[in-house]
């Protein structure tokens, strides 16, 4: 048995007026019941450390720049880093990243017991559109503010398993999981902020995107005989809803603990990662069973027509 004990920080609504430093306070309140509770690895959510920007168009994207950090641990963060450094827990959280040579990107880290930053994860699929859409019923403007991540899906040896990270729509993407997957993740850490609505298609509503969220969680889960614990920031920023429905799910695809409040809130598991064996090494066996052939040499075996060239 190899116990890892991971608690999922949810986090409620950040206004655009709130400051850093206030963020920052509720984070270290998290922590601190975290270790209460017996953790080892405290998992926050994307762009944690503010309210979901993307959705304020600034002509100038340069006036965006406020959402960003250019250090981490900065001055702002460092209370938190220091913190989990004393009870001796990983931190892992989502924020917008400003580069020394000026690119942006939609962020998550992951530290060890000490603090140290251990793994760092960019995220590749970036939702949304990058000019202000009038037809919507809110902006997406993640394409606008951040680059495509552009450190594909790595896995750290760290905590005892084997960690990957993943971020908000990354986690509706099979390869996203599957990518992680060949590597032998045990735990699959992603943040997310989702809105309640759909901003292209009105009747799409809270219930039909929590069913989303933890079809697209389980599924990765099960497919992959890996942990996976999905954090949301949740509630109303600025008149605008964000779902919650943080999960930690196990290797079988089966949610072991869900949050039920739009707040800050802990869901705190202990999970074996020796749960993931048993997948790993049967049905999910993927040096055995899994045969991906080049699709010419599919065609040529069969017969079959290629499609035609459009
Ligand atoms: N932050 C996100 O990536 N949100 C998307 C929304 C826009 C659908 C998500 O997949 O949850």
């Amino acid at each position: 048995m190899r116990t890892l004990t991971v608690a999922a920080a949810q986090m409620g609504p950040i206004q655009k007026a709130d400051s850093r430093e206030s963020v920052i306070a509720r984070m270290i309140a998290l922590l601190d019941q975290a270790k209460a509770a017996g953790a080892e690895l405290v998992v926050y959510p994307e762009l944690a450390l503010t309210t979901f920007f993307p959705r304020w168009y600034h002509e100038d994207r340069a006036e965006a720049d406020i959402w960003f950090d250019t250090q981490m641990p900065g001055p702002a963060t460092q209370a938190l880093f220091d913190r989990a450094r004393e009870h001796g827990i990983a931190i892992s959280f989502g924020y917008a990243e400003k580069t020394p040579d000026g690119h942006h990107f939609n962020t998550s880290i992951l530290t060890d017991k000490t603090g140290a930053i251990v793994g760092k994860y960019r995220k590749v699929h970036l939702p949304g559109h990058v000019e202000y859409d009038t037809e919507r019923t809110h902006q997406h403007l993640e394409k606008r503010y951040f680059e495509p991540g552009d450190l594909g899906f790595p896995v750290w040896r760290a905590l005892g398993g084997i960690i990957g990270m993943a971020i908000c729509n990354d986690r509706r993407w099979p390869e996203t999981y599957r990518v992680m997957g060949l590597q032998g993740v045990e735990m699959v850490l992603i943040g997310y902020n989702t809105p309640s609505v759909n901003s292209q298609r009105g009747n799409e509503g809270i219930e039909k995107r929590l069913f989303h969220n933890r079809l697209s969680v389980q599924a990765g889960a099960y497919q992959n005989a890996t942990w996976v614990v999905a954090v949301a920031k949740a509630g109303d920023e600025d008149g605008h809803h964000l779902f919650g429905g943080s999960l930690i799910v196990d290797p079988n695809g089966e949610i072991v603990a869900e949050a039920k409040t739009e707040g800050d809130e802990l869901l705190v598991h202990a999970c074996d990662l020796d749960e993931t064996k048993f997948g790993k090494s049967t049905i999910f066996d993927f040096a055995r069973h899994r045969r991906i052939e080049h699709y010419g040499l599919i065609t040529s075996r069969t017969g079959a027509e290629p499609p035609p060239e459009v």
